[in-house]
């Protein structure tokens, strides 16, 4: 393909000029910044979604324009690759040169470059589902998305405001829909709500009823959505009321509420009261995490996160194995440094499944998850899912019940599959699945939060000059570099019974990461802020100081 092939990119490019003074790069959760200046960005992704699914053959690629649970004025693009997953690492590289290219010409350069290395096929017609989330920057970017896509004469779909799993779902929908085996779902949000509503209701029917859940949506599109799915279930197994569900005033979205505020600060959203008994539950911005809560008979606040759901689901899933009859089928989970360090000792002693580390970013947890025969894998924030991967699915299909109970369990682990939006988290599905089994096991959030008693945990953020001088290694667990900082958490962690701290730059924002646990809450919170200090001190610290602890 010749360059003159691309007047129309260089066109619709010259549209949406790139700022000169900013650096984008595809991070963790795709492109994330300032709402405003991601015009240019976005148009790119729009161009980057084409060529990704011509060398998928044709297949469908996903664009979902949100920032999660970062602040409104904020947002983000990232690509969903074929069967629902993030995006290829091997591609990001192309999506941060593409960001970057300084010109309309560079652009068209950078298009030709990535079509001759790839070996692209740029005869076939792309095809492209996007979405985007309620932010006020997200119409400006879905028009600059359509102009990409447009430049490139893709075939499009805009799926409008869904969550971002809703279009991880679709996505997958779309490209299964030919295979009897893999088909996955009707690629619609009525498709959806009947995939997983019916699953759920298979699941419980005949249980009692359970009281109703409040769901605190983070005022983002889970309100709408949730709302839509309970319409379709139209059940009393699943009676909710929705709290924090405004997305149209300015200044809402996220803001004290959420699952990431709820996650962050160990409390409830500033704007609710907890009756004790009552159950909660806290979605974020684009619904793909979500954490549970309650209070008790004091008013003291629980916070059931991540972890906790991890275990609760390995539980029920080891259960239904050893139920089933099915010889060496595994259940594994994965987990990140985050993870609370008595879930990890309770999954390896009291449930005696394998567990295993991996780097922060879901991608990282799915593809270890996918090593696994059921993978259960959460972080600690409330964002995970469970995988059956291959060899699980021929070992159910192999399963020869010896009773009723049997192939009971046989078939509620068919049924469990359905339920469970393997593609990437995603808060309702996974709040389905939570349902799912405290309905079959009656029990209260009080009865699920006696697994085990969290250790005392803190999360900062120190923010400075540059955080890639930041180098880590042992699933981002020891420092590398700036040289000697290791030594001085070392140092400070020594001093706390049960200690843990370590120190990583985010990837979806420009801060660096203090994570500590120790046995009780003050040792705690001066471990935290001791070694933030020390962040702060010896590794440009900018701004104000992380507070010290009193
Ligand atoms: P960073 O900013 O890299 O810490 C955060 C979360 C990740 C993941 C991504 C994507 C924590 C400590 N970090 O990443 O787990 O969810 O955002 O949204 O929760
Ligand atoms: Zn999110």
């Amino acid at each position: 393909m010749t360059t003159s092939a691309f007047t129309k990119v260089a066109e619709y490019s010259g549209k949406h000029p790139k700022p000169a003074d900013i650096t984008f790069a595809y991070g963790t959760a795709g492109f994330r910044t300032i709402g405003e200046t991601l015009e240019s960005t976005v148009f790119r992704v729009g161009l980057l979604a084409a060529l990704r699914s011509q060398s998928k053959q044709g297949q469908t690629i996903g664009v979902m324009i949100t920032a999660s649970h970062n602040e409104e004025r904020d947002n983000g693009v990232k690509l969903v690759d074929p069967m629902g997953e993030m995006l290829q690492q091997s591609w990001e590289g192309y999506c941060t040169s593409m960001a970057n290219a300084a010109t309309d010409d560079d652009v068209v350069a950078v298009l030709s470059s990535i079509i001759e290395s790839e070996g692209i096929d740029v005869s076939i017609r792309p095809k492209v589902a996007y979405a985007r989330d309620t932010r006020p920057s997200s119409p400006l970017l879905q028009a600059a998305l359509e102009d990409g896509l447009a430049a490139l004469d893709v075939e499009a779909i805009n799926y409008g405001i869904v969550t971002t799993p809703q279009l991880h779902y679709f996505v997958r929908c779309i490209n299964t829909a030919d295979s009897a085996a893999a088909a996955y779902g009707e690629p619609t949000e009525a498709g959806y709500n009947k995939k997983y509503g019916a699953a759920f209701l298979r699941l419980v029917e005949g249980k009692p009823h359970p009281s109703k859940l409040y769901i605190d949506a983070a005022n983002g599109v889970g309100a709408p959505q949730v709302r839509k799915l309970a319409e379709a279930i139209n059940s009393p197994y699943f009676n909710i009321e929705v709290c924090n569900g405004d997305t149209e005033s300015l200044g809402k979205l996220n803001m004290g509420c959420g699952a990431d505020y709820v996650k962050t600060n160990q409390r409830q959203p500033a704007s609710m009261t907890l009756t004790p008994g009552d159950r909660y539950c806290s979605f974020d911005g684009d619904a793909d995490r979500i954490v549970y809560y309650y209070a008790d008979e004091h008013g003291s606040f629980h916070l059931l996160d991540g972890d906790k759901i991890s275990t609760l689901a390995a539980t029920y899933l080891r259960d239904l194995v050893s139920a089933a009859g099915i010889e060496d089928l595994q259940v594994g989970v994965v987990q990140t440094a985050y993870a609370n360090g008595s879930s990890t000792s309770y999954i390896k002693d009291t449930l005696k499944l394998p567990t295993v580390f991996a780097k922060t970013g879901v991608k990282h947890l799915h593809h270890e998850a996918e090593k696994m025969h059921i993978g259960v894998y959460f972080e600690a924030n409330g964002h995970g899912t469970v995988l059956f991967n291959a060899g699980a699915i021929a070992k159910l299909r192999e399963a020869k019940p010896q009773s009723p109970a049997q192939a009971d369990a046989v078939e509620r682990l068919w049924a469990l599959r359905d339920l469970i939006n393997e593609s990437v988290g995603d808060a309702m599905s996974d709040m389905l699945l939570v349902e799912t089994i405290l309905i079959c096991k009656g029990w209260t959030l009080a009865q699920w939060d006696e697994a085990y008693t969290d250790m005392p945990s803190r999360l900062l953020k120190v923010v400075v000059n540059d955080r890639t001088i930041f180098k880590t290694t042992n699933a981002e667990q020891t420092l590398t570099a700036p040289k000697g900082l290791q030594d001085v958490v070392d140092a400070l962690v020594a001093k706390f019974p049960r200690g843990r701290s370590f120190v990583r730059p985010s990837g979806t924002e420009d801060a660096v990461r203090v994570y500590a646990e120790a046995a009780t809450r003050s040792d705690c919170d001066q471990l935290a802020y001791s070694v933030a200090g020390a962040v702060f001190d010896k590794a440009g610290g900018r701004g104000e100081r992380p507070a010290e602890f009193i």
